[in-house]
């Protein structure tokens, strides 16, 4: 039991806890591997078992190989072989079985996510048949519970990975070549993705979150993000927003009806309505989004986003305006 409690891991990123219809065929793909080896594993152990106390009953009654000895045990290490080989073959036909079935995407797929990898962070933009309707965001996503959701993968660096344990298997994220993936959640949750191809430095700190919730709740987020950033009214964010604005931060990020519109980094429209930055890696509080500006090398080393020195107005008042782009 621990050690299944062990294998199981989050419970929101984990294989054995499957919330949707592709997970559930990888899950018990799982069981069956699992299942097999756990077998195999304890006939090879009672076998050996067996053998030894054999051999020392032998020798300590002084008995000899019987002269068949050899024989039989040719044949025992035969049948040895070729239940390994059978065993082995049947993982490969179930494997590719499964891999078969998880591929189609559904004809009916509201929604289609196009996703970029990039070191070392998620670029996510819904596709829409208007220039309005598309959203932009970053290392969060969410999708409505029951419906199949369509991704469009890319990268703009190096080869990425994405993989959502709970809701479906890997798939490369590979630069200049777009593949596609596709899965459903059955049950709201927070999902925990992570990058599953090793692409540098910070490989372990770029995780996304995939949030599956009732369609109206799905209906009012994508809404929200639509709209352009909110517009200061109190001083302070105005003051704030200057300091975005002619600073450096402009220069690598984008903020929806301002002139920030650089695609370096992630975009901040609504930076304020994610769950956590830098790709999982921090909660999203006025405190973590303080130490991440002033020195992002010191939670991510390596991370393409340089360290700023602010006066302390400007940093309190550049942290009032981006907690504000809810
Ligand atoms: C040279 C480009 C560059 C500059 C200049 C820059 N950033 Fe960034 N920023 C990035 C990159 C790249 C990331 C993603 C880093 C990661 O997660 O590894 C990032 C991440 C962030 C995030 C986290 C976003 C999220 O959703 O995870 C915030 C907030 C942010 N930057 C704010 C700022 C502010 C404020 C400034 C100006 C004081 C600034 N940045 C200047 C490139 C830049
Ligand atoms: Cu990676």
């Amino acid at each position: 039991m621990l050690l299944l409690q062990t294998l199981r891991g989050a419970p929101n990123q984990s294989v054995l806890e499957s919330s949707g219809p592709l997970a559930d065929r990888v899950e018990s793909l799982w069981w069956f591997a699992f299942a097999t080896a756990s077998i195999v594993y304890l006939a090879t152990m009672g076998g050996l078992w067996w053998a030894a106390a054999r051999a020392r009953r032998r020798e300590r009654q002084g008995e000899e190989l019987p002269p068949d000895g050899e024989r039989r045990m040719t044949r025992g290490v035969t049948i040895a072989v070729s239940a390994t080989v059978v065993i082995l073959l049947v993982f490969l036909i179930t494997d590719l079985t499964v891999g078969r079935t998880l591929d189609p995407v559904p004809r009916k797929h509201p929604i289609t996510v196009e996703l970029t990898g990039k070191q070392w962070w998620w670029d996510v933009q819904y596709a829409d048949t208007s220039a309005q309707g598309r959203v932009q965001t970053a290392n969060e996503i969410h999708i409505p519970v029951g419906q199949p959701v369509l991704f469009l993968l890319n990268a703009s660096d190096v080869i990425h990975s994405m993989w959502v344990p709970n809701l479906a298997g890997k798939k490369d994220l590979i630069p200049g070549y777009t593949q596609s993936m596709w899965f459903q959640a059955d049950t709201a949750g927070d999902y925990r993705a992570q990058c599953a191809e090793f692409c540098g430095l910070q490989h372990a700190k770029m995780a996304l979150h995939v949030i599956a919730e009732p369609q109206a709740k799905y209906e009012k987020w994508i809404d929200e993000q639509r709209k352009p950033a909110h517009t200061p009214t109190d001083s302070v964010a105005d003051r704030g927003r200057e300091v975005f604005l002619t600073g450096q931060c402009a220069m690598c990020h984008s903020i929806t009806g301002t002139s920030a519109a650089s695609h370096n980094g992630p975009d901040l429209t609504h930076l304020a309505s994610r769950r956590t930055i830098a790709a999982g890696t921090l909660p999203n509080t006025r405190g973590a989004l303080a130490g991440w500006i002033v020195d992002p090398q010191q939670v991510k080393p390596g991370t393409h986003m340089p360290p700023n020195q602010l006066a302390p107005q400007d940093l309190d008042a550049l942290l009032t305006y981006l907690q504000s782009l809810k």
